[in-house]
């Protein structure tokens, strides 16, 4: 099985059953955000858990390590050139040696369930995507979600995906959905989808106790954090983006893990970079909504 270092800080804080939350890894490489605002967003979610009296986990492999707490002379590593790895890929970037794999939100729920660490900070989940009826296209994030005992804490699925179809998905492999003091499903950069949540949650505490008495061995739990009301794009306006990028993406071929990268891509340029402290304000929010769920379930 999976063989996982975390830092002596990560480790300490884990023996002594307090509060940490992991950290994915690609949306602050070249395949999230661009620089600067990929460190910015580094800094400001660590400082986000820290300021909750948690204990931030980023996740990574490096040279070929599955890294869980990195020193922050490491950072500069995190923010370059990256091959993505989700899931399935981690065992082979340690295998081949990778120098960077950036951890999806599907390989970051595996590592922190690996390391024993219950919750998991992302700014936006993977999904069904549209057309999957035809592609088949559907993230790794979710299996992961229903494989691993972790909660994880996410603006939503990112708004280009099919979100109805997202949702059903979760429900039928036993997800449960939280909305935090929200009735609706976010969409990444807007706060409602449309779609509702199945249960609404006012405070971690809920979020601990769901944890606690979940059904399977195995099975996450997924909280949905509506972006803060002044950082909300304009979703007409973001439909028509998102409509034209995956037009784009169709008719010049681009096809399986490259979408995502793509779209977000195409999303900053057509919002004239707007997408951008959408994304990082989202990401810090749920970054603190994480680590006052870490605080409870380590107070439980
Ligand atoms: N949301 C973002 N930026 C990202 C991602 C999500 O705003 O870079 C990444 C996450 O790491 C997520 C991954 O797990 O995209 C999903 O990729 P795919 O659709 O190929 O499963
Ligand atoms: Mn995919």
């Amino acid at each position: 099985m999976i063989d996982v270092h975390c830092s002596d800080e990560v480790r300490d804080t884990l023996d002594a059953s307090g509060p940490v939350v992991a950290m994915e890894s690609t949306i602050y490489s070249n395949l999230g955000l661009p620089a600067p605002a990929n460190g910015e967003a580094l800094d400001r979610c660590i400082a986000a858990i820290r300021s909750q009296g948690a204990v931030p986990a980023v996740t990574a492999v490096l040279d070929g390590v599955v890294r869980v707490g990195l020193d922050p002379s490491e950072h500069e590593r995190i923010l370059g050139d990256a091959r993505k790895a989700a899931e399935r890929d981690v065992p082979v970037a340690v295998a081949q040696r990778w120098e960077f794999g950036a951890t999806t939100v599907s390989a970051s729920v595996a590592i922190s369930a690996a390391a024993g660490i219950p919750v998991f900070a992302t700014g936006g989940l993977g999904g069904v995507h549209r057309g999957a009826e035809l592609t088949a296209d559907v993230s790794a994030d979710l299996d992961a979600l229903a494989s691993h005992r972790v909660v994880t804490v996410s603006a939503g699925a990112k708004a280009f995906l099919d979100l109805s179809r997202t949702l059903e998905y979760l429900e039928t492999f036993g997800v449960p959905v939280l909305g935090w003091q929200h009735d609706w499903f976010p969409a990444f950069y807007t706060r409602s989808s449309g779609l509702r949540v199945a249960h609404r949650v006012e405070t971690a505490g809920e979020v601990a106790r769901t944890f606690d008495n979940l059904t399977r061995p195995a099975s996450g739990v997924l909280v949905t954090v509506p972006i803060p009301e002044q950082d909300e794009l304009d979703a007409t306006e973001l439909d028509r983006v998102l409509d034209d990028a995956l037009a784009e993406c169709d008719s010049v071929g681009i096809v399986g893990a490259a979408v995502t990268p793509f779209v977000l891509d195409r999303i900053a340029q057509a919002t004239d970079g707007r997408s951008i402290p959408a994304n990082l304000a989202l990401a810090e929010n749920n970054a603190g909504v994480a680590a006052e769920i870490a605080v409870a379930i380590a107070a439980g």
